[in-house]
């Protein structure tokens, strides 16, 4: 791994040697990736940590009683280890490895939900929410007479506070809210709506697919009682993912899915039910993603998140200022670069987003075309589809200003 500590600015030219995908030429140009909030790329150090699980020390772990199956054990729960602390949570056991955020959401709506929500009782989400964040809510709604009340955005792009103040009531049992729009960008304000949401006694989860990867996130201080991420967003391998819990409630709630591991005794009477956090890890794990995903936690920590940060918001500042250069372009979101993750969403003219799209994956640029899972927002925005590019740790201005330049032959190839 390549990453000085000594200067303040990413020295992206060398980050990006660590990742092989971006040596890459694509139909002759320089592959540029606009597309890390789909999934990042992945260094080396990640790719070796998976491969080594394999090569090294492949066997089940919590099991054998053999020194590779104790290597993969302890190589497993290393991850756990790291992962805690990446989120300064309290206890590695409040760490629960899934295979992403949709997962996790739907352990905590399948165990929690199911279990603790009633006839009358809302679910309080936003308008902005991923599917993963609406769909599970929807489907244990149904299950249990709960209802789904939604708190809107302004025109703007951020949430209305003032709507969630009138729509948290004692009613309100969970409050499911994003912490980064996958498609406006917009940073909510987690803390202060945990506040909230304590003070009328609602649980409440964070959808952190859009955070964790970019911003420091201390689950300790934004006080949520759930924070799920996706590892493959975060550099991490797919199939890796987390639900943090705070243990009391984790052991409060029964278990989402049932197999090997999470049982402590079974027979044909009665199981009773392993530890947390294995208690939710049925069946064999995705051992090797979770320890790359450690290894994705440790290349993060070594660049630095806050610098991570820095560069991300200087970028999105930079791109916001470019891509206004170009009069046809609508942009979605309008949060100022400090109150936005390094995702910008756009439509030019008329021209479908897929359409441009391809156009630009003619000069080696990867950005996503859709409504990214965000119908309700889509509709909001009164569009069916946007264009959207996303950057990471890898990314420069350079990338911005070949994808301006790109856009705007788009525009000239179309007709606009
Ligand atoms: N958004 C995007 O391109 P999974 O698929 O489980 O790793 O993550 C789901 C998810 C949940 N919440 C938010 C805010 C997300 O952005 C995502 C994934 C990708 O925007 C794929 S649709």
């Amino acid at each position: 791994m390549i990453v000085p500590m000594e200067t303040e600015s990413l020295p992206v030219d060398r980050i990006r040697q660590d990742f092989p995908i971006l040596q890459r030429r694509i139909r002759g140009h320089r592959l540029i990736y606009l597309d890390s909030a789909a999934t990042s790329q992945k260094p080396e150090s990640v790719i070796n940590a998976e491969l080594d699980a394999y090569r090294k020390f492949n066997a089940n772990v919590h099991r054998g009683a053999y020194l590779i199956a104790e290597e993969a054990t302890a190589a497993y729960e290393g991850a756990r280890k790291k992962i805690a602390r990446f989120l300064n949570a309290p206890d590695p056991s409040s760490i629960i490895f899934t295979r992403g955020t949709t997962e996790a959401i739907n352990l905590v709506a399948y165990s929690w939900g199911w279990s603790h929500l009633k006839p009358g009782d809302q679910i309080l989400i936003t308008e902005m929410e991923h599917h993963s964040n609406i769909v599970p809510w929807q489907l244990i709604a149904e299950r249990t007479g709960a209802s789904l009340a939604v708190v809107p955005i302004l025109d703007d792009g951020t949430l209305d506070l003032e709507a969630l103040d009138r729509l948290l009531t004692e009613r309100v049992k969970l409050v499911a809210v994003t912490h980064v729009s996958n498609v406006l960008g917009t940073i909510n304000p987690i803390k202060e709506i945990c506040e909230k949401a304590r003070q009328v006694g609602a649980t409440t989860l964070v959808d952190g697919a859009q955070a964790a990867p970019h911003l420091s996130v201390d689950v300790t201080a934004l006080g949520c009682d759930f924070y799920a991420l996706s590892g493959h967003k975060m550099l991490g391998p797919t199939g890796s993912g987390v639900l943090y819990g705070r243990k009391e409630i984790l052991e409060a709630m029964p278990p989402f899915l049932g197999g090997g591991e999470m049982i402590r005794t079974v027979t044909f009477e009665k199981t009773t039910f392993n530890d947390v956090p294995y208690k939710f890890e049925a069946g064999t794990p995705a051992i090797a993603q979770a320890i790359g995903l450690g290894a994705a936690v440790d290349y993060l920590e070594a660049v630095g998140r806050e610098r991570i940060r820095a560069h991300e918001k200087a970028l999105t500042a930079y791109a916001l200022t470019r891509l206004q250069e170009i009069p046809e372009l609508t942009i979605y979101g309008k949060a100022p670069p400090d109150g936005r993750g390094g995702v910008i969403a756009f439509n030019a003219g008329d021209i479908h987003p897929h359409d441009l799209a391809t156009f630009l994956d003619a000069y080696g640029i990867c950005i996503r075309a859709g409504h990214h899972c965000a119908q309700p927002l889509m509709r909001r925005l009164n569009v069916a589809a946007t264009a959207r590019i996303s950057f990471y740790l890898y990314n420069d201005e350079d990338d911005i200003d070949t994808c301006t330049t790109a856009l705007k032959k788009a525009l000239e190839f179309f007709g606009r």
